[in-house]
């Protein structure tokens, strides 16, 4: 389906066109045709030869702007109608700024009424207008509602138009901005909207954005018809589950679970119209979606601002919408949305810094002033997923380098204040890192820790020794496996070419402990010496610990005191040891 939506001053024909091209009755009130006005949207539907059509018939009177913008705000492409014995006025502007400000870039300019003029001046300055705005040059049909002249031409136009605009994107996430909701009896609540991405099937749950309330899709209508599933864009009927008429209107949005953030604050860039200099006001109502929000207007730079919105909305960095002052009736600036999750401004100065930030990459920002935030909220947020990707986490790069760095002395504190460890739980890592498990994870095996049963480990740089120190410290190694008490004697590491220097190397790669001049053990032998000794009657003696050990002299005495520096043993003036802790 397409959807388009009129716009124009009153009185210029705009519903009278819809009637003439869908057979359909768009003002649904008594009071419109009493008034012969449109006061509320109208909404009709036909097949024009392209595929079937949409239309949502908006009030051109300056009275009920606000029902205009609910109309158009999802909308992406308009018929802008002008009356060819009138020509363009007030509401034209007006509704024209608003389309500028919204963003809305696809149009047909529509001049109707040509049965009482000659349409050739009105197309004339209407097009000029329309030319100065996002909308650029868009074609132009002469048509009477009244006679029907110019009807077929204008469906072909209309096919045109519809065709030339982007592919909505099926799976996007659902943001249904409710124009319009009552209730049916035996039914329960509907609610209706332009789908303006994503598809809404029959049986989903969905989220009313004003309550963050849970809701059951209960059944679908398009187009007069039931269906189960109905994908954008579309005019869209859902009728829901479990929540009352009352509890939800126009402005509300239904959306996908877990997909939107909503809040009462968010940073924006303003785009004035030309030639408005003068300071905005600080207090305006904000038009997006079909919402109408009253905002707080705090300035930040020359082009950005702070809204503080009198009720949260769904919001996403690039969606687009207005300013109104409602008072003076006119579009006092379009806003688009730069952050929808911004910082507190707290400290002096703050407000100037944040519009420096606006004026660069906003996502980077948003991920560096807090570190990291899961992947899904920036999703939410309408950022790009940026930083560095850690379980479902994104992580600021400058903090994930400096997390990193920070390891290695977090590893060996951890280790100094708990020597029988042989590494560092997960979770206590992560608590003083301040981050989740699943990206501590992550970090320790960037920083080349090792991550296994639950613990970090160290890094064991084997990769950083050189080959033939590498092969004769594994020897070692199956050396100690077999009696981890057992050194290697000078001979064994004369054989092997281990010298000074080659055991200085293992010793700093965490491979090897040197406990004397020429006595090396593996580097957990001072836990394992004490969970040995721990099988002793305290206090011991140095023998008692050597045959306990399994050792020669040559390695228990400097063992001993090894263990004495790590504070797992402590020697009594007897030269008996007892544990500590
Ligand atoms: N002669 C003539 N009259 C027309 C034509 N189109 C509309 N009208 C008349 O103009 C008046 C307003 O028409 P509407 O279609 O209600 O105008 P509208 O733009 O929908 O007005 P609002 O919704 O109130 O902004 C009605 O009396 C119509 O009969 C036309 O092509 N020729
Ligand atoms: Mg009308």
């Amino acid at each position: 389906m397409r959807v388009i939506a009129t716009a124009g001053h009153v009185d210029h024909g705009k519903s009278t066109l819809i009637r003439r091209l869908t057979g359909m009755e768009p003002d649904r009130w008594a009071e419109e045709h009493r008034r012969g006005l449109t006061i509320d949207l109208g909404f009709a539907w036909t097949d024009l030869p392209g595929g079937p059509t949409a239309f949502v018939d908006v009030p051109g009177h300056e009275r009920f702007t606000a029902n205009m913008l609910a109309g158009v705000g999802p909308v992406p492409a308009v018929m802008f109608v002008v009356a060819a014995d009138e020509g363009w006025m007030p509401q034209s502007a007006e509704h024209l700024a608003a389309l500028d400000a919204l963003g809305v870039r696809h149009g047909l300019l529509v001049v109707t009424r040509c049965d009482l003029a000659d349409p050739a001046p009105a197309t004339r300055s209407a097009l000029a207008e329309i030319a100065a705005t996002g909308l650029g040059a868009v074609r132009a049909v002469a048509v009477s509602g009244r006679t029907g002249a110019g009807t077929d031409l204008l469906r072909a136009e209309l096919d045109a138009l519809a065709d030339g605009l982007p592919a909505p994107d099926p799976n996007a996430d659902v943001r249904l901005w409710v124009d319009r909701s009552f209730t049916v009896r035996g039914a329960g609540t509907v609610v209706t909207g332009t789908l303006g991405a994503g598809t809404v099937r029959a049986g989903d749950e969905l989220v009313l954005s004003a309550t963050g309330e849970r809701v059951r899709v209960r059944g679908l209508e398009a187009l007069g018809r039931r269906e189960d599933s109905v994908g954008a864009v579309a005019r869209v009927a859902v009728n829901l589950r479990g929540v009352d008429r009352e509890r939800v209107g126009r402005g509300d949005a239904l959306l996908t679970p877990d997909a939107w953030v909503t809040e009462r604050e968010v940073d924006v860039r303003l785009r004035r119209p030309a030639g408005r200099d003068e300071e905005l006001p600080r207090n305006l109502v904000l038009h997006l979606g079909s919402a109408a929000v009253p905002a707080h207007v705090r300035p930040l730079g020359t082009d950005t601002a702070r809204l503080v919105l009198a009720r949260p909305l769904p919001l996403r960095a690039g969606d687009r919408g207005l300013l109104r002052d409602p008072g003076r009736h006119r579009v006092a600036a379009g806003v688009v949305v730069l952050d929808a999750r911004p910082p507190a401004l707290r400290r002096r100065g703050a407000a100037a810094h944040r519009a420096e930030e606006l004026s660069g990459d906003v996502a980077a920002a948003h991920l560096r002033a807090r570190g990291l935030v899961r992947a899904g909220e920036l999703r939410a947020l309408g950022f790009p997923v940026t930083g560095v990707a850690a379980g479902g986490w994104q992580v600021d790069p400058g903090h994930w380098e400096s997390l990193v760095a920070r390891v290695p002395d977090e590893l060996e504190a951890w280790l100094r204040e708990h020597p029988l460890d042989t590494g560092v739980g997960v979770d206590a890592l992560a608590h003083r890192f301040d981050v989740p498990a699943e990206v501590l994870a992550l970090l320790a095996a960037a920083a080349g820790a090792t991550v296994a049963d639950g613990r970090v480990r160290g890094r064991r740089a084997r990769a950083e020794l050189p080959p033939h120190v590498e092969k004769a410290v594994r020897a070692v190694e199956d050396d100690l496996a077999a009696a981890p008490f057992t050194a290697p004697d000078a001979q064994r590491l004369a054989d092997l070419g281990l010298g000074r220097k080659e055991i200085a190397a293992a010793v700093r790669a965490e491979r090897l402990v040197r406990v004397a001049e020429g006595v090396v053990l593996g580097p957990d032998a001072a836990q394992r010496a004490a969970r040995v000794l721990a099988g002793l009657p305290s206090p011991f003696t140095a023998s008692e610990a050597k045959r306990a050990l399994g050792t020669t002299r040559r390695v228990a005495v400097p063992l001993l005191e090894h263990l004495d520096a790590l504070r797992l043993t402590r020697r009594l003036p007897d030269d008996t040891r007892v544990l500590t802790g």
